[in-house]
């Protein structure tokens, strides 16, 4: 099969807050490239009845991780919630054992029974219930403190997230213990079908300032751009200057799930005006051209290699 094609790149009409997107190192477009290929062939398996249970795509969101991924060590631990396979990529660049996981093939990554949202790796744990992970990753960020100095927990939630009571439980703790903790914020605007503005009354910043927390909000998408203003502030976690909380303002360009979108047409406009796919292509087309289409394939023949296989196994008591 070849995974579907997007909306043609003329399309595109850069918002003015998205920024100019610099030019990316190969490393970067490719991985971007590959979490939104894998994506889409996710909705295109759903669509033709090939996968069971629930997904819920990073499409437009993919810049996230890609942004966080060298700022991260192996040694820190990744927290990830139902909207994970970005933040795993981003981590493992390994499609085809988390397509495994998806589909419960052989070589999936926990046998096949956490799906798309329950996955756990190493120091990476990711989550469907929203609020869940963030006392738990200040547990891990309190071990790291005392244990393995210099390293650092890295809890992605969305803006929805922060209408749970455990989330401030735990942010009250890891300020209080100055934990190397930092919360990645995805405000993409929306939790399921409700607006941000009609379910968070003050803002995410003023949350934080409540409990002392230091908060950077970005607009920007462009990879590099954000890691410049991160770095130098994730590098103080690690010097246990204590939590960080990063609000990236960005945009879910697909439905929350596989085929929920309740936006008006008007706002599904405004949104993929700030779709990177979109707007590196428009800006620089060679490069694009040079990674899209070979990235494309790749995801092809995972999907191919991995419908191929077995179901996974779980193993017995
Ligand atoms: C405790 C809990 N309540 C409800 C849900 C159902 N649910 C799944 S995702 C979601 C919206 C999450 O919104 P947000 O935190 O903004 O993340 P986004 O989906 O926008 O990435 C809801 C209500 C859940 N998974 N867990
Ligand atoms: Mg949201």
């Amino acid at each position: 099969m070849t995974t579907r094609r997007e909306a043609p790149v003329a399309d595109a009409v850069p918002s003015p807050e998205a920024g100019r997107l610099s030019r990316l190192a190969d490393g970067d477009l490719r991985m971007l490239l590959l979490i939104r290929h894998f994506e889409q062939a996710l909705l295109d398996l759903f669509g033709r009845g090939r996968l069971n249970g629930t997904t819920h795509t990073c499409i437009g969101q993919e810049y996230v991780p890609v942004a966080l991924r060298p700022l991260l060590s192996e040694r820190d631990f990744v927290f990830s919630n139902h909207r994970g396979h970005g933040h795993y990529l981003a981590r493992f660049d390994d499609p085809h054992d988390l397509l495994a996981e998806v589909m419960g093939r052989a070589g999936a990554v926990c046998n096949g029974v956490g799906g798309s949202q329950h996955i756990r790796r190493g120091r990476y744990l990711s989550t469907g219930v929203q609020g869940q992970s963030l006392p738990v990753a200040v547990g891990t960020s309190l071990h790291l403190k005392t244990q393995e100095r210099g390293a650092l927990t890295c809890a992605y939630i969305g803006d929805g997230t922060w209408g749970e009571g455990a989330v401030y439980e735990a942010l009250n703790m890891a300020a209080l213990w100055r934990a190397p903790l930092v919360v990645a914020v995805e405000n993409n605007g929306i939790a399921q079908s409700t607006p941000t503005a009609r379910h968070m009354a003050g803002t995410i910043a003023g949350r934080a300032r409540a409990f002392g927390l230091r908060h950077h909000r970005t607009e920007s998408l462009d990879v590099n751009r954000i890691r410049a203003e991160l770095a130098p502030l994730i590098r103080e976690v690690r010097l246990g200057r204590g939590p960080l909380v990063v609000e990236f303002v960005t945009h879910r360009v697909a439905a929350h799930s596989k085929g929920d979108d309740t936006r008006p047409p008007g706002e599904l406009k405004r949104v993929l005006s700030h779709d990177w796919y979109r707007l590196y292509a428009a800006e620089h087309p060679g490069h694009f051209a040079e990674w899209d289409d070979e990235v494309r394939e790749r995801v092809t023949q995972v999907v191919e290699e991995v419908t191929g296989r077995p179901p996974a196994e779980v193993p017995g008591p």
